[in-house]
């Protein structure tokens, strides 16, 4: 075992003996280790070193994360719902009573319940979890919605404003690492031919007319958790919770859920909108915020799956264009082949955008 990370784990206040440090899941961003310890009475836990190139403000990430964590657990206890460590992440504190440590080297570090038993998708396999998920990702933002005091720390500030993803893919584009330029042609093409069609949910909220609300704002898929029969447990990965439009939530989710490939497949043609994923997702969702949403909001719904795959593959390839600073890859080319996927998901969009519409209406 890592003696480093088991002087860290030590830094905080948990419960029994740590046997096993190992690195876990497969985040972009973070470096998440599941610590095991020997007993049977004791729980397992996530370490997870926070990436503060990419989170500016840790402490002020985890205010957000304790204020959120804290307002479900109430109304968990409030509607006698059972097994609350499953429901919602729990994090444990240091010795000096802080949610985070600071090492020597300047890495911020997080320790939380492991929850037993769960298991994530990277992509959905059943209708039935499409519909679940949704209602998961509806019932989170509902939860949040009544958060009372202050507004939450903006954690990435510009986080899913275009017009600054725009601006970064145009300074990528004077970096060209490698003359890399030539490798992304056609990518760097696409990325031109839509960038004023999605500045269409910007402008219109400068115009006052869809609200910011709270938002989770990095809603894939994985960042749901399963029970081992498929009944939701809770929505992890809390970082970015801030306010946002709903449409970065929905949009996120069907970019990740209703793709029948994965994120960086090779092979364009797998690549295609699952409609029935995409119809019990919205399904489930509408069910929980039909009424909290405005008109105008559920009608940018199909819209948003679009720009929210739009601008992940315009930051993928801002990170190819710039030499790999932001993203976790394993290899050279990893970007670029993100960047293609999701431009080729957004083609597909378009061609079956009239029954994304059609469904949206149907369950609004
Ligand atoms: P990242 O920001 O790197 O995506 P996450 O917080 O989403 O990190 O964690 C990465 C993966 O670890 C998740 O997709 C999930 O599979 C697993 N995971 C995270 N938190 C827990 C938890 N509390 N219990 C069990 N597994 C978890
Ligand atoms: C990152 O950390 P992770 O893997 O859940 C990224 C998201 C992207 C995603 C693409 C803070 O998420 O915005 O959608 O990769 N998170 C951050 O897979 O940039
Ligand atoms: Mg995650």
């Amino acid at each position: 075992m890592d003696s480093v990370l088991k002087s860290i784990v030590n830094e905080f206040r948990y419960q029994g003996t740590v046997i096993d440090i190992n690195p876990f899941g497969n985040g972009h961003i973070n470096d998440t280790y599941l610590v095991k310890t020997i007993e049977d009475v004791s729980p397992d836990y996530i370490l997870q070193r926070k990436n503060h190139q990419v989170f500016k403000n840790i402490p002020g990430m985890m205010e957000n994360i304790i204020r959120v964590t804290d307002h479900i657990r109430n109304k968990l206890i409030n509607d006698n719902i059972s097994d609350i460590d499953r429901k919602v992440v729990h994090h444990l504190k240091t010795s000096d009573d802080k949610f985070y440590f600071k090492d020597t080297t300047g890495n911020y570090w997080t320790l939380f319940l492991f929850i037993k038993g769960c298991k994530s998708y990277e992509k959905i396999e059943k209708p039935q979890q499409a519909y679940l998920a949704g209602k998961a990702f509806g019932q989170f933002q509902k939860q949040i919605s009544s958060l009372p005091g202050k507004p939450l720390n903006e954690t990435i500030v510009d986080f899913h404003n275009i017009e600054f993803r725009l601006n970064n893919f145009q300074k990528a584009l004077l970096v060209n690492f490698n003359n890399r330029k030539v490798e992304a042609e056609d990518e760097i093409v696409v990325a031109q031919s839509l960038s004023e069609e999605m500045k269409t949910l910007l402008k219109l909220q400068r115009q006052g007319k869809i609200p910011f609300r709270i938002t989770h704002n990095d809603t894939k898929i994985n960042n749901i958790l399963f029970d081992k029969n498929d009944n939701i447990l809770c929505v992890i990965d809390l970082d970015t919770v801030m306010p946002g439009l709903v449409h970065f939530d929905f949009g996120d989710a069907i970019r990740t859920a209703a793709n029948t490939a994965d994120e960086d497949e090779k092979d364009l043609s797998r690549i295609a909108v699952n409609a029935d994923i995409f119809e019990e997702f919205t399904k489930g969702f509408l069910e929980e915020l039909r009424e909290t949403l405005t008109s105008l909001e559920k009608e940018l719904l199909p819209h948003s799956v679009k720009f929210m795959t739009y601008i992940m593959g315009l930051r993928f390839l801002t990170d190819y264009l710039d030499g790999d600073t932001y993203y976790k890859i394993d290899y050279p080319e990893h970007n670029i082949v993100r960047a293609r996927a999701q431009f080729k998901f957004v083609s597909e969009i378009e061609k079956i955008m009239p029954r994304l519409i059609e469904t949206v209406k149907k369950y609004s």
